[in-house]
Order: C-alpha cells, then sequence, then structure tokens
C-alpha cells in the first residue's frame, strides 16, 4: 500500500531533476560570502521580490526570528494575527531570545489597519512599545487563505501612520502569488522585510530567503551567525532552491486543483470543509477527528490535527489528482467503520 502523505507541503522530496542540479552545483565556504550557488539565489530571490537584498537562511523559523530581531528590542510588541504561525509554532522563539511580546490582532488570523490602530497604546511608561506588525501570507491556520489585498494595504498604511517596521511572513507566498494573479514582488511591496520559504509546495528539501533593504539584510546576516544559522557549501541547497523557482512556482496551480478536488470528495462524504481552499491546503471538520486520523492513517493516508475539531490535509508535489482520488476512496473506507 502506498502512503500518501497529507500532512503538510514540507513533506516533499527532490525530484530526479533537481537532484541533478543539486549534484552539479558549484559550492564554496558561505560564511565567506563565497558559495556562487547561494549568491546566485540570494540576488533572484531579492530579484523576484523587488527588495535590495536576500539572505538564504535554514528555515522558515529562522527567517521569522532573525526579521524580529533585526527590527525590535527587548520590551517590544510584536503585533500579528491570530493563530499566526510566529505566535503559535516558533517555539516561542520571539520571546524567548528577543523578549519579544506577542500581540494577537483579529479574529481567525485575518486584520486589517483598525485592528493595528486600535492596538497601539498611548506614551505611557505603563505600556511596551509596539514595533513590528507581521502579516501571514497565506495565512496556514486559517486555512491557507490568501491576505486580501485591501488589508494587506490598510495594514501598511496603519503601520506607517504609526512608524511600525512592517514584515511578511510568506513562507506559502507563491502560492498566494499563483491563487491570486498578483506577483509576489507586490505582494511584498510594502513589507520591510520578506521571508518566503522554498521547502514547501516549491518542493526544495531545505531553506528559506528573507529580504529586504541592503541594512536590514545586513543586520540579519549576523543574527544568522549568532542563531547559528551561518552554513558552508550549502550550495547544493541552494541549486535546489534555485531550480524550484524556475521550475515550481506555476505548477502550485496544480496543488490548488488538487485541494479542490479533495476538499469536493469530502463534502461528498458529507465531512464539512471550511473555508473551501483557495490554495493548497484543507481544512475540515469530524466528528471524531481523532479517530478518523487514526483510522485513515492505517489505510495509509495521513492528515494532520490543526485545532480542536479540524483536520489539515495539504496537497504538493508528491501528491498527483489519481493520489488525491485514492485518498478519498480510503478516507470514505475510514469513515465507514467510524460510523457503522
Ligand atoms: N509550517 C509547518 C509547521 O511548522 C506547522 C507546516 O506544516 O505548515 N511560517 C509559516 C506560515 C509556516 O507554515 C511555517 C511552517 C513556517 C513559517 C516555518 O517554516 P520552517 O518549518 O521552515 O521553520
Amino acid at each position: 500500500m502506498t502512503t500518501i502523505d497529507l500532512r503538510s507541503d514540507t513533506v516533499t522530496r527532490p525530484t530526479p531533476a533537481m537532484r541533478e542540479a543539486m549534484a552539479a552545483a558549484e559550492v564554496g565556504d558561505d560564511v565567506y560570502g563565497e558559495d556562487p550557488s547561494i549568491n546566485r539565489l540570494q540576488e533572484r530571490a531579492a530579484e523576484r521580490l523587488g527588495k535590495q537584498a536576500a539572505l538564504f537562511v535554514p528555515s522558515g523559523t529562522m527567517a521569522n526570528l532573525a526579521a524580529i530581531l533585526a527590527q525590535t528590542r527587548a520590551g517590544d510588541v510584536l503585533l500579528t494575527g491570530e493563530g499566526s504561525h510566529t505566535l503559535l509554532w516558533e517555539s516561542g522563539g520571539a520571546a524567548a531570545v528577543g523578549g519579544v511580546q506577542i500581540q494577537a490582532l483579529g479574529r481567525g488570523g485575518l486584520f486589517d489597519g483598525d485592528d493595528v490602530r486600535s492596538a497601539i497604546p498611548p506614551v505611557d511608561p505603563h505600556c511596551a512599545p509596539v514595533r513590528l506588525v507581521s502579516v501571514e501570507n497565506t495565512h496556514n491556520w486559517a486555512g491557507g487563505v490568501v491576505f486580501p489585498r485591501e488589508r494587506v494595504a490598510g495594514v501598511a498604511d496603519a503601520a506607517r501612520e504609526h512608524g511600525l517596521a512592517l514584515h511578511l511572513d510568506g513562507a506559502r507566498l507563491f502560492n498566494a502569488e499563483v491563487a491570486s494573479g498578483v506577483p509576489a514582488r507586490e505582494w511584498a511591496a510594502p513589507f520591510d522585510s520578506v521571508a518566503f520559504c522554498l521547502s514547501k509546495g516549491l518542493g526544495a528539501p531545505v531553506g528559506s530567503l528573507l529580504c529586504g533593504s541592503r541594512a536590514l539584510v545586513e543586520r540579519a546576516h549576523r543574527l544568522r551567525k549568532m542563531l547559528g544559522g551561518g552554513m558552508r557549501q550549502a550550495g547544493g541547497l541552494a541549486a535546489a532552491g534555485l531550480h524550484a523557482l524556475e521550475h515550481h512556482v506555476a505548477r502550485l496551480a496544480e496543488d490548488h486543483a488538487n485541494a479542490r478536488r479533495l476538499a469536493e470528495g469530502l463534502e461528498k462524504l458529507g465531512l464539512r470543509v471550511d473555508p473551501f481552499p483557495e490554495t493548497n491546503m484543507v481544512f475540515f471538520r469530524a466528528e471524531d477527528e481523532r479517530l478518523l486520523l487514526a483510522e485513515a492513517e492505517r489505510r495509509g493516508v495521513r492528515m494532520g490535527l490543526i485545532k480542536p475539531g479540524v483536520l489539515r490535509a495539504v496537497t504538493h508535489l508528491d501528491v498527483s489528482r489519481e493520489d488525491v482520488d485514492v485518498a478519498l476512496a480510503r478516507i470514505g473506507e475510514a469513515l465507514a467503520v467510524l460510523r457503522a
């Protein structure tokens, strides 16, 4: 029985063509700035996002943390959406390493300019200063939704009014690009710092980029060293990233179509899908979610529990349209057992 792994788009394995590109990569010591493949990837990423510079880091978590540390001081407040990755899934790094307090805005992950305005405290010695706002696009916890463009514009206006820095956690920014038809560089334009991941839907094994002004990237470079993320001959990983940017962006549309197909099939099985997928994530409710997860797993379909009562299935490079149909048949069998 083949396993269909829908737990995350992080589980993809490099394709044969990507492995060839990795094997052929020119490498050098990146701590000396001498890895030509990493330098090329950084240039390509900065260009693609319309920023002055970019830094290759091992993970999205490190990209976000370096961005936060570069733009705050201990005791500052970071505003971000409810359920954001930085708040829930980065092991408390902003607080533990940066002394930064996170305040959640809005409901369900999305928020707008007025939410930012109402979170700004008076100038008063009781209050910690708000310094940074972070937007996640696509928003994972909200169901892989594209953060509406007018809301991003409103958040950016509010941030500017109050002199706040703006960070974009664009771990899946290219899913937003493909789903919305708005180029990543336009999504990135209002932000001072932008993180995006190569190791999610783009299918590279490792790596993220942190993009911004030359001054911000210089600060982040030092922070990467401090956090232990300075890599040496990592050009093979950069080559995978370059390959992904060239060959795996447009195809994200297939993952989105597969997610819609999966959602329709789950609805036919009587499960409540909410929201209907805009990108590659399917969130659905089940009465006995843990039992369903276990029964599906026994039949070779792996999914995740994202919050109480809500399961997440993510489509990606290693999941074909046929796999979606097989997964649906197996989930149908699992449900039949639970409903018997
Ligand atoms: N998300 C992972 C898990 O950590 C939850 C997943 O399976 O979705 N920002 C966002 C929006 C993310 O979804 C993730 C990873 C990250 C940052 C962190 O990236 P990595 O895993 O490279 O540190």
